[in-house]
C-alpha cells in the first residue's frame, strides 16, 4: 500500500484528456493512483538546482506538463528526451528537465499516457525536514532511556539495555569483572553497539558541526535535552560519544563490541533479553576511536571544556594503545554471531587517527607518522567503514589549512577536486545522475559518501557542477531512482515500510520509526537464505525490496544516516 498523505488528491480518474498550455481546464483531473513510472525527488528541489524527473519510457510519450497543483494551471511544457537505455537500472527512459520553474510551490510532473506524478515542492530550505528528521532517527536508536511520547510520538517504547553490568567475552582479554556501557544508539535493525561503526559516523555527523556549527540550534528536535541552551545535534551527538568512551579499557585499547553471540529476534527492545557481552579489542576500534574523540574535543570545546578535554585524553591513550598493538585484527570469536566489522588494512585508521590528533592538538608527533606519499584519493563504493575514514582525515585537514604544512594542503586540495571531478564525471554518464556504478550493501551511503566529495569540493572551489553533483546524489536517495522509492522512512510519497528494524516489525505500528535511511539496492542479494524473495534477476539498481527480512538491502544504520545527515545539512546551508 502507498503512503499518500496529500488530502486534496482524492478525485477520480476518468480519462487522460490531451492538453495544451491555453486549454487548462482540459487538465486529467487528479487521482488517487500517481504513476510510479515518473522518478523525481519526492521531497522537492531547490529554486535554482537542476531538476530533472526520470520517465520510465512510454513509446507514445514527447511532452510532459509542470502543473501548480493547488492552482492547476501548467507552468511549464517541456518535451522528453529521447529514449536512453539504461542497463544499470534496467529500463528505457525518457528524462523531463524542468530546471526552468524556479518559483515557490507544489508542482505535480503530467505526462498524458502515464498521469501524475507525486507532488513536490521547489522553495528555499525544501530539505530542511528531512534534515531534522534523519537526526531526529537517532534519537529513536537511542538505548537504555525509556522514549518517552512527548518526544517520540507513537513511536514511545519502555526503557531498554541499561548495559551497566556487562560481563566480559574472552574475546576482550578480560577474564572476571564487568564493564558498565550505559547508552548509545543501536547499529541498525539489531540492537547491539559496535565502536567502529559508532565512531565512523559520528565522525561524518562532527564534520557537519565543525564546519555549519549553526546547523542545527536548541529546541529544534524535540529530544529530551531540548531547551537546555546547548544544540540539540551535539546534545545528540553526545549520547553515542558518552556510551563510545565508556568502551575504553584501563590501557587505553578500545573493546570492539557490546553484544548479544546471536542476533535477536524480531523483538521490541525490552524483549530482546539475551546475555550481552563485551567483546573483542583491536586496532580498528581503538584508531577510529582515537580520531573520533579528538574531533569531539574541538566540536565540543565552546560548550563543553571540560568534556572537550576528557574527550581528547582519551583520544591520545586510544593512541599510544594503538602504538603498541599496531596491527590486532578482529575477527568474530566462534561464539559471537553479530555483526563483525572487521577489517584487514589499518592504513585508513592510523591515517584518520593522525590527522584528526594532529589538528587537534598540533601536536607534531602525529604530522610525523603521517603517510602521506600513497594517499588515496579514489572513490570506491563499498569501502565505508574499512576505508573512507582516510576521506574524513584529509576532510579535516582542508578545514584546518592553518594547521597543516602548505604543500600537504596542497596536496589534498588538488587530490579532492581530482576525485570531485571524477565522481561529477560519472554522474553526468551514469543512470540516475548518480556516480557510482557498483551496488554493495549499504549502496545508499556509498552514493552519498560520494556526494560529501563534491561537497568538499565545493567549499574549496564552489563550481555549480559540485552542488548540482551533491544535490542530484540526494535526488536519487530521495526517489529519482530505480525503484521509484524515497530511501527515509516517513519523507516522500513511496517510501520503505518494512524495512529491517526489529522495533519497527515488532511495535504494530504500521508506519516504520521515521528518519531511518533503508540501505538501498544490493547486488549480491546477501539475503536470499533468509527469507528474502526478489524478482528474477533484477537490475543492480532494483536489487531492493521492501520486505522485512531483507537486512541486505532493506536495513537501516548509523553509517548510512551519518551521510545523509551530512549531504542534507550541506545542501541546507548551500544551496539556498
Ligand atoms: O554494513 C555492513 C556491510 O558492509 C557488511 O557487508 C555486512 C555483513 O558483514 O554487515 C553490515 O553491517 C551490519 C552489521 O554487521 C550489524 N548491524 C547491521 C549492519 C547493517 O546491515
Amino acid at each position: 500500500m502507498l503512503f499518500f498523505n496529500r488530502l486534496f488528491l482524492v478525485v477520480p480518474f476518468l480519462v487522460f484528456i490531451f492538453l495544451t498550455t491555453s486549454c487548462e481546464e482540459s487538465l486529467p483531473p487528479i487521482t488517487e493512483e500517481f504513476s510510479e513510472q515518473i522518478r523525481l525527488n519526492q521531497i522537492g528541489y531547490y529554486p535554482n538546482s537542476e531538476k530533472k524527473a526520470v520517465i520510465v519510457s512510454h513509446e507514445k510519450a514527447e511532452k510532459f506538463y509542470v502543473v501548480d497543483s493547488v492552482t492547476m494551471k501548467v507552468v511549464l511544457t517541456g518535451t522528453l528526451s529521447t529514449v536512453q537505455d539504461w542497463k544499470l537500472a534496467g529500463e528505457q527512459v525518457r528524462i523531463a528537465d524542468f530546471s526552468a520553474v524556479t518559483e515557490k510551490g507544489t508542482y505535480m510532473i503530467l505526462v498524458g499516457e502515464l498521469g501524475y506524478s507525486y507532488p513536490f515542492k521547489i522553495e528555499k530550505n525544501v530539505l530542511k525536514e528531512a534534515f531534522l528528521g534523519s537526526v531526529k532517527g537517532l534519537y529513536y536508536q537511542r538505548m537504555g532511556i525509556p522514549l518517552e511520547e512527548k518526544h517520540a510520538g507513537k513511536w514511545h517504547r519502555a526503557m531498554a539495555h541499561p548495559d551497566d553490568r556487562i560481563p566480559f567475552h574472552a574475546s576482550s582479554g578480560k577474564v572476571e569483572g564487568h564493564l558498565s556501557s550505559p547508552g548509545g544508539w543501536y547499529d541498525a535493525g539489531d540492537y547491539n553497539k559496535y565502536i567502529v561503526n559508532g565512531t565512523f559516523p559520528l565522525g561524518q555527523f562532527y564534520l557537519l558541526q565543525e564546519q555549519y556549527p549553526q546547523a542545527i540550534a536548541d529546541n529544534e528536535l524535540n529530544i529530551p535535552e531540548s531547551g537546555n541552551g546547548k544544540s540539540d545535534y551535539l546534545d545528540e551527538l553526545k549520547y553515542e560519544m558518552d556510551w563510545a568512551l565508556t568502551m575504553q579499557d584501563a590501557d587505553g585499547g578500545l573493546f570492539h563490541k557490546l553484544t548479544t553471540k546471536n542476533f535477536e529476534g524480531m523483538v521490541m527492545p525490552n524483549k530482546a533479553l539475551s546475555q550481552r557481552y563485551v567483546v573483542g579489542k583491536g586496532t580498528t576500534a581503538t584508531l577510529d576511536f582515537a580520531a573520533c574523540a579528538a574531533q569531539a574535543h574541538r566540536v565540543f570545546s565552546k560548550v563543553d571544556a571540560n568534556y572537550a578535554n576528557t574527550c581528547l585524553e582519551a583520544a591520545k591513550k586510544a593512541y599510544q594503545w594503538a602504538l603498541a598493538n599496531p596491527a590486532v585484527e578482529f575477527v568474530n570469536p566462534e561464539d559471537v554471531h553479530t555483526g563483525q566489522y572487521g577489517d584487514t588494512n589499518f592504513d585508513d585508521e592510523w591515517f584518520w587517527a593522525n590527522a584528526e590528533l594532529f589538528v587537534s592538538t598540533r601536536d607534531t608527533i602525529y604530522l610525523n607518522q603521517l603517510k602521506t606519499d600513497e594517499m588515496n584519493f579514489e572513490f570506491k563504493a563499498g569501502e565505508s567503514w574499512t576505508g573512507y575514514m582516510r576521506f574524513l582525515g584529509m576532510f579535516s585537514f582542508l578545514n584546518h589549512k592553518e594547521a597543516i604544512p602548505s604543500d600537504l594542503y596542497t596536496a589534498i586540495e588538488k587530490g579532492i577536486l581530482t576525485s570531485a571531478d571524477d565522481l561529477v564525471a560519472k554522474a553526468k554518464e551514469l543512470d540516475y545522475f548518480q556516480p557510482i556504478d557498483d551496488f554493495h550493501w549499504g549502496s545508499n551511503s556509498d552514493v552519498l559518501n560520494a556526494a560529501m566529495i563534491m561537497a568538499q569540493a565545493y567549499r574549496l572551489n564552489p563550481k555549480p557542477a559540485y552542488l548540482k553533483g551533491a544535490q542530484q546524489a540526494m535526488d536519487y536517495v530521495l526517489g529519482t531512482n530505480a525503484m521509484g522509492v524515497s530511501y527515509l522512512t516517513g519523507f516522500g510519497d513511496k517510501t520503505p515500510m518494512n524495512i529491517h528494524h526489529r522495533q519497527s516489525a515488532a511495535d504494530g505500528i504500521a508506519a516504520p520509526v521515521p528518519g531511518l535511511l533503508s540501505g538501498g539496492p544490493n547486488s549480491r542479494l546477501q539475503d536470499v537464505t533468509g527469507g528474502t524473495v526478489y524478482p528474477k534477476n533484477p537490475s543492480p539498481m532494483q536489487s531492493w525490496v521492501d520486505q522485512e527480512p531483507s537486512y541486505a538491502s532493506n536495513e537501516i544504520c548509523l553509517n548510512w544516516n551519518a551521510p545523509m545527515t551530512y549531504v542534507l545539512g550541506f545542501l541546507e546551508q548551500e544551496s539556498n
